[in-house]
């Protein structure tokens, strides 16, 4: 048997892609509710109809339904995201909302009943717009004392039912996407390097204090990063390619190295230094830094390709950051490129450089699925899903056979949902389809996919299935 007995299978999502819900019970406005268009299209000044997100699948009055039918398929752990606009509406005031902290203390009840663990992201796509707004999101140092207030309630508030805690979804993903991850307001084009670095050294000073305070307020909890992995592979053997392919996956690793080793690499002193950026350290950042995560987590849906030759460097489509394509991989709809291998390679590359345990939590197709009947029941014969997920779970497997520690699964957007990077609801990545078109009919009735029954047996058997 390849997968570890206490191998944690299941499933991910996140609050602002699934609640709906976005104001109700005193919930405040977050940078997903002014993002109609995901990553591609303008912001809007106010929450417009079209905005698949006000609603999403509307998990926030159906968890209960949707819970039960995780736990059919047999889920150990179910990734969520607390809405920090549901706890402090404005992310700045004193005092956090009663009823957005009971909605938290209902999901996790229900999860438990069916013994499912939850594993709950702290902060992912959905900075309060009050945040963004007045402070340009995580440029302000201010932010970490927000945080550090949101997290502490939190802790508080369900430290007896939440034993997983990663502290900011994708963190890297900042890079690129300035305003959805880090509530930065300020233009993307106009955007300094030097502020991006600020606000990146305020995250990562955030995301340290979590740890600690998490470790001294709840001595049993586990608490991790969160990376967008992309496998990055020269295009060509040239050392050229291999330098500038190296050079930028240091960029991504900054990230996962500070979290682990508790202080910043040489790599990006250098980068600094050549590019006058000055990462201005308050006393204490430093001892701040050394407080490391117990785990790493990322997702995975695709590689990429780089290389030193201008003309060759055109850019491929992905998930959030591009990269020249690869000649040797398909694609899937959107344009992200199918690299099950890659995973096993990811899986090896984190464990050597950081030699902690490993969660994949995040990984999927999005898809167009077509509802057919079936037998008299209306199902969705998703054999192109299936086929992606058992690729992908056979190279987990070969990675535990190469002696990786990896501590679990947890599939993309279990239940259809909205997509974070185009808003639509026609990408899809569910074992359970959700009944909602783009358009905004649709009766929100969860059917069974044919994966469904799929990854049940894959949890049942613990992966001898696949
Ligand atoms: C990751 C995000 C998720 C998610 C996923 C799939 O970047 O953490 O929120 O949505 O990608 O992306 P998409 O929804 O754009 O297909």
């Amino acid at each position: 048997m390849a997968f570890p007995e206490n191998f944690l299978w299941g499933g991910a999502v996140a609050a602002n892609q699934c609640e709906g819900a976005y104001n109700e019970d005193g919930k405040g406005l977050c940078t997903q509710d002014v993002t109609p268009h995901g990553i591609v299209g303008p912001r809007t000044e106010e929450p417009t109809e079209d905005n698949m997100k006000l609603v999403g699948i509307d998990f926030y009055h159906r968890y209960k339904e949707d819970v039960k039918l995780f736990a059919e398929m047999g889920f150990k752990v179910f990734r969520t995201s607390i809405a920090w606009s549901r706890i402090f509406p404005n992310g700045d005031e004193e005092t956090p909302n009663e009823k957005g902290l009971q909605f938290y203390d209902d999901l996790f009840d229900e999860c438990h009943k069916y013994g499912i663990e939850p594993l709950v992201t702290i902060s992912h796509y959905e900075t309060p717009l009050h945040l963004a707004k007045t402070y340009d999101g995580w440029v302000n140092r201010k932010m970490i004392g927000f945080y550090e207030r949101y997290v502490r309630t939190i802790f508080a508030r369900y430290g007896k039912k939440v034993k997983y805690w990663l502290t900011f979804n994708e963190i890297n993903s900042v890079l690129h996407e300035p305003f959805l991850s880090g509530g930065i307001y300020t233009d993307k084009d106009k955007l300094s390097q030097q502020d991006l670095y600020q606000a990146i050294h305020h995250e990562l000073v955030a995301s340290a204090l979590a740890t600690k305070i998490g470790h001294e307020m709840m001595p049993d909890a586990k608490i991790g990063c969160m990376i967008l992995s992309m496998p990055t592979y020269p295009l060509t053997p040239c050392p050229d390619d291999v330098i500038k392919t190296m050079e930028s996956v240091h960029k991504n690793d900054f990230f996962g190295d500070v979290h682990v080793r508790g202080y910043y690499p040489g790599y990006m002193k250098r980068y600094f230094r050549e590019n006058n950026i000055e990462i201005k350290f308050e006393p204490g950042d430093e001892e701040i830094l050394k407080n490391t995560v117990d785990f790493v987590s990322f997702s995975y849906y695709m590689s990429i390709c780089e290389t030193a030759d201008p003309e060759k460097r055109v850019g491929g489509k992905g998930n959030i950051m591009g990269g020249v394509p690869n000649p040797y991989l398909e694609a899937s709809e959107w344009g992200w490129q199918i690299d099950p291998k890659g995973l096993r390679y990811v899986l090896n590359y984190y464990w050597d450089r950081y030699q902690k345990p490993l969660f994949i939590v995040e990984n999927g197709l999005g898809a167009v699925d077509k509802l057919v009947e079936k037998d008299g029941v209306l199902t969705v014969e998703d054999d192109y899903r299936i086929d992606y997920l058992q690729k992908h779970l056979l190279q987990v497997e070969e990675a535990v056979k190469d002696g990786v520690d990896v501590m679990g699964y947890t599939s993309w957007g279990c239940i259809d949902l909205v997509s974070a990077s185009t808003a639509e609801l026609k990408k899809r990545y569910g074992y359970i389809y959700v009944d909602r078109n783009d358009d905004g009919t649709g009766t929100l009735n969860r059917y069974k996919k044919k994966s469904f029954y799929w990854y049940k047996d894959v949890i049942a058997t613990n992966g001898e299935s696949l």
